[in-house]
């Protein structure tokens, strides 16, 4: 391998499918049985999407997007052997408060989940008076301990980093609207403590590319390589049937992610197959989680499909490194410490 996954493990069993005979160009493929998590996976919820797995004790577990059958969307948690077939709870997580009293947001969704020095964070939307950011913390899956919201309203998209960088935690996110907001930039803030943050820098905004020209959001948490920050994001453009999804790929500075390295002037995943183009909400690929080999430097991205599907894309990263390095544009915007 000419690139490493660094401060990672080796995820032997990890889903993984090699690419097709035919090649497309980019070097990201689909799993030939996507979708991986179909309609009415279980009792009350219609749909799963945008989720997000971590590997856990050779197995592996996840923070799901249930949205119920009255349309309300909260978190499920689920557990997996081959982190294809997915066993659900039954019911929502639930999480306590400081004080041990039972805490369920109004509403939670796009969750993503990370581990930090043997504790698993899982961050989403929720309401505070307004779409923001709600977080929860767990050792064991079992019992989730509600953290302080990290911002005011409104704000979407969080996605922490896997480790501390320059000795704080580090943690991107789209400041928003109360809509389906028409604009949106990634934002890197950091904390001491998970409880304050502040030092916000500006990351990257949406670009003059087409399929990224309205807004973009962090995907999955950033995975820690010998060439940067490896994150893949979705950028959403504008049609005249509305926004569509794809999923799209940067390299930030390893101690200063703020500063984007490398930016891939293509997308890497654009709404193409049935599962994609048609559902819930037609045309989104959102990437919400990455399990990566760290022996092999196999990628395994879950993405949401069309509001209504999860399912799974393939990488290695030589290859998407590569890619991206091929394909880079980044602009004077993108270079700087995103201070002003
Ligand atoms: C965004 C989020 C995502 C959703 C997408 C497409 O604003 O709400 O959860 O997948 O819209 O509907």
């Amino acid at each position: 391998m000419r690139y490493q996954i660094v401060n990672s493990q080796a995820v032997p069993n990890m889903p993984w499918q090699d690419a097709p005979q035919k090649k497309s160009d980019i070097p990201m493929w689909r799993y030939s049985e996507n979708p991986i998590i179909n309609r009415n996976p279980l009792k009350n919820v219609a749909r799963i999407f945008n989720s997000a797995v971590v590997p856990y004790h050779g197995a592996f577990v996840g923070v799901f997007r249930g949205e119920q059958k009255d349309g309300i969307p909260f978190i499920y948690f689920g557990r997996s052997n081959d982190g294809i077939h997915w066993d659900f709870d039954e019911k929502k997580i639930s999480f306590s408060d400081d004080e041990g009293n039972e805490f369920m947001p109004k509403y939670a969704y796009d969750p993503r989940l990370v581990e930090i020095e043997g504790t698993y964070y899982a961050i989403w939307c929720q309401d505070a008076y307004g779409a923001a950011i709600g977080m929860a913390k767990t050792k064991d899956f079992k019992t989730w301990t509600k953290m302080e919201n990290p911002f005011l309203p409104f704000n979407r998209n969080a996605v922490l980093f896997p480790r501390k960088v320059g000795g704080k935690y580090m943690l991107l996110s789209r400041p928003s609207d109360s809509g389906h907001t028409p604009f949106g930039d990634i934002y890197l803030s950091e904390s001491p403590d998970l409880e304050y943050w502040g030092h916000h820098r500006h990351v990257m905004g949406r670009s003059e590319k087409w399929w990224e020209s309205v807004k973009i959001g962090a995907g999955a948490a950033p995975i820690e390589t010998t060439e940067g920050w490896l994150l893949f994001y979705h950028g959403v453009t504008g049609t005249c049937n509305g926004f569509v999804y794809s999923i799209g790929a940067a390299i930030l500075d390893i101690d200063h992610p703020s500063i984007v390295k490398y930016r891939c002037s293509t997308f890497l995943l654009t709404p193409e197959e049935w599962y994609e183009e048609r559902g819930f909400v037609p045309n989104v690929c959102f990437p919400c989680a990455a399990i990566c080999d760290s022996e092999t430097g196999r990628i395994a991205v879950y993405y949401g499909c069309a509001d209504s599907y999860v399912s799974l894309a393939f990488t290695t990263l030589d290859q998407i490194v590569d890619y991206i390095k091929e394909h880079s544009v980044v602009r004077d915007l993108d270079g700087e410490e995103g201070k002003q």
